[in-house]
């Protein structure tokens, strides 16, 4: 029996949003997080046309982004759709106060509601994030509804970094979060972050939620992005207590290391908890020329992690996270995901 396509949304506008550059301890750098990447994704699934099946989502209804973000955050976004087209606008001023309150409606403000430098605004931005997150979205509901057993959102910009009212790390709205949203009233469900960064958007809005269990492999934030959270001691909290595991590794990675930490630590605790759903934060940015993570996989190392991955047999949505190496990248997304197909499928005979 022949395995059926995966289903992967896109929509070419989000192509028209570029961030230009990120300053990197003082140097001036092309943006890491180009129209490029999603290129490159694009071209590689289109060559396997048995295998992958490329469509437009749906537009997102606005409660969906409401029901994951503040009402703030979505001024602020339609606040720069009124920027000229030729500005991409940079936080820096960034209040420490909590008694501060932004005007999501004053660009200037918009340091309130962000948490780093490196992560623009433009008039493009909302839609990019918006098309973004609707990828995401309708993944999740493609599998929700049995369509799929396994969908794929390539979704960009990014969005695992992104809070309910912050954004930042090259996030807008946390499409993984969207996708756990949807799926949730379903059944619990566990997000597996295979980025090389924590996702600390993503633990933050699940981590008093027992329901959602997040799970996250990445370099240590002793010494990586975001710095500020993903250590092992953080374990959710309330009755999420328990639900949330960060698994920092060191510089330098292989494919071996890593194949141990996902095949020991990571995915028993998503079969413990016995989930019906998963969704996976792919970040790419674990390969070995990556120009910003720090870790040694190779492209067959993405299919044999998305192999593993595909043997828990479960309902299965991919959501693309980072990954900068842009030229590889549609190799390793596509090792990635043909790794979660072909692990998936039923024993011969
Ligand atoms: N220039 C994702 O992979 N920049 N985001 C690091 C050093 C932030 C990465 C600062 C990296 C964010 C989705
Ligand atoms: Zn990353």
């Amino acid at each position: 029996m022949s395995l059926p396509p995966i289903p992967v949304f896109f929509n070419e506008i989000q192509l028209d949003f570029k961030p230009l550059y990120e300053w990197a301890f003082g140097d001036k750098i092309v943006h890491p997080e180009t129209t490029a990447r999603a290129e490159s994704i694009v071209a590689a699934l289109q060559s396997e046309p048995a295998a992958f099946e490329i469509r437009e989502p749906a537009e997102l209804p606005l409660k969906a982004l409401q029901s994951i973000h503040s009402p703030n955050l979505i001024t602020l976004y339609n606040t720069a759709r009124l920027l000229p087209e030729d500005v991409t606008f940079y936080p820096s001023v960034f209040p420490k106060s909590e008694q501060v309150q932004g005007d999501p409606t004053n660009m200037k403000h918009a340091g309130c509601f962000c948490f780093d430098s490196g992560t623009p605004l433009s008039s493009q931005t909302w839609a990019a994030a918006a098309w973004s997150a609707a990828c995401a979205k309708d993944a999740a509901m493609a599998v929700r509804k049995r369509k799929a057993r396994i969908a794929y959102a390539l979704s960009r910009p990014p969005g695992h970094h992104a809070t309910r009212d912050l954004f930042g790390g090259y996030c807008y709205f946390n499409n993984a979060a969207i996708a756990a949203k949807d799926l949730r009233p379903k059944g619990r469900v566990a997000i597996l972050d295979i980025d090389f960064h924590h996702g600390n958007g993503t633990q933050r809005i699940f981590y008093r939620d027992p329901k959602v269990l997040v799970v996250s492999i990445h370099g240590d934030p002793v010494t990586f992005y975001p710095y500020f959270s993903g250590h092992a001691g953080e374990t959710g909290s309330g009755r999420g207590k328990g639900f949330n595991l960060n698994l920092p590794l060191q510089r330098g990675v292989t494919g071996d290391d890593y194949m141990q930490t996902l095949e020991q630590h990571a995915l028993p605790a998503i079969e413990h908890f016995v989930a019906e759903f998963l969704i996976v934060s792919a970040g790419l940015d674990t390969y070995e020329k990556d120009p910003i993570g720090r870790f040694k996989l190779t492209t067959d190392d993405f299919e044999r992690v998305g192999n593993a991955l595909g043997r828990l047999r479960l309902p299965t949505v991919v959501i693309q996270e980072g990954g900068y190496y842009a030229s590889h990248l549609g190799r390793n997304a596509r090792a990635l995901l043909r790794g979660v197909r072909e692990g998936s499928a039923p024993p011969p005979g």
